[in-house]
């Protein structure tokens, strides 16, 4: 089908003249996450005080002449903003600040997501699908969720796929082969330093990345280190944090979502639980997750060693923790 014979997507991206707003536009306008004969409507939300270098992220992307770019509306205000949106990125949030702990930013940020929640179930279409990037994401997809009144929980994710991405990097780096010969690397829990990526049942080419790499100490070391706190050496590094990775994850999240997961395999999403693996039901927790035509599915029988149920336990009581600090936003 030729692109102009498809009907435009609408999608959204909120903090679009951010960092990571920035880096990720032109990836969804090129055609990266929903194929190149998807045509798109982008819809662009800032605050007020963003709304200038919007318009100047605007004239790019018309300068870029996407032939997939079918409309973009630049807006600050909610309900413009999702009219009609089938695919949301919730980026934009407030950064943290040095005098803000992790309970200071959840009480700031939550707000926002009450407000795009409702904005989402009053105009969204009815085939929309949210992935919450602002952190906490985690919490905030949470938020975001309960707001939404008469959408399906299941269409509320929170982004954990930077991680996989970096973890399946470290993978493969140790092991000398390419990240795409790395599969099955599931994040469990909340997008932090409390995740655990479950290097146990990864594979290197079909194989246990463990038979592969025979070192234990360097999974429960080295590894599970330098993935909890790449976003940290990122911003030491480049004196700012992960912008085009953080862009390339959600769209390998959102085109996950829509194109599916290869047989046999799955991908890292934060979803809401069912009480799976002993998790509260309710909770935005990241799981092992088949995904097939905008549906997904939590992989459900795998097995975990003292190590792995000990991290599991310790990221479900943070998210718990966090679900109760915004107890007030879960109307
Ligand atoms: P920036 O501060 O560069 O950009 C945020 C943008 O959002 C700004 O343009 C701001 O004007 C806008 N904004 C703020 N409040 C808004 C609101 N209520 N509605 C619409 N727009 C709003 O941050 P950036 O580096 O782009 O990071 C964005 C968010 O992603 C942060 O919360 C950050 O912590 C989070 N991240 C999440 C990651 C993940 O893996 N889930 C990794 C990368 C990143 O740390």
């Amino acid at each position: 089908m030729k692109a102009s014979q498809k009907a435009p997507l609408h999608v959204c991206v909120t903090g679009a003249a951010g960092n990571i707003g920035y880096a990720l536009v032109f990836r969804l306008a090129s055609g990266d996450c929903y194929g190149k004969d998807q045509p798109i409507v982008l819809h662009m939300l800032e605050i007020p005080t963003g709304m200038k270098a919007l318009e100047g992220v605007a004239m790019e992307l018309s300068d870029c002449a996407f032939p997939l770019l079918h409309g973009m509306v630049l807006t600050d205000d909610l309900n413009t903003g999702f009219d009609g949106v089938n695919q949301a990125f919730l980026v934009g949030s407030r950064p943290r600040t040095k005098d803000m702990n992790r309970a200071d930013l959840i009480k700031a940020n939550g707000p926002i997501f009450v407000g795009q929640g409702k904005a989402i179930a009053a105009r969204a279409a009815s085939d929309v699908r949210v992935i919450v990037v602002g952190n906490p994401c985690n919490t905030n997809a949470l938020i975001a969720m309960h707001a939404a009144k008469g959408v399906s929980p299941d269409r509320f994710h929170a982004m954990t796929r930077l991680d996989e991405n970096r973890a399946k990097a470290q993978i493969a780096t140790k092991a000398g082969v390419l990240p795409g010969d790395v599969t099955n690397v599931g994040i469990w829990g909340n997008h932090s330093d409390t995740m655990y990526p479950d290097y146990v049942h990864a594979k290197i080419g079909g194989r246990p990345a463990t038979e592969i790499i025979p070192e234990e100490s360097w999974f429960q070391g080295d590894f599970l280190k330098t993935v909890a706190t790449r976003g940290k050496a990122i911003i030491e590094a480049r004196g700012a944090s992960s912008a085009a990775s953080a862009a390339s994850a959600a769209i390998d999240h959102m085109a996950a979502l829509s194109n599916g997961t290869p047989e046999g395999q799955f991908t890292s999403m934060g979803v809401c639980s069912d009480g799976q693996y002993g998790v509260p039901k309710g909770l935005i927790f990241s799981y092992p997750v088949a995904a097939c035509n905008g549906e997904w599915k939590i992989v459900e029988g795998l097995e975990h060693g003292a190590f792995a149920q000990q991290k599991i336990a310790a990221t479900t009581a943070e998210l718990v923790s966090e679900r109760e600090t915004v107890a007030d936003l879960l109307g």
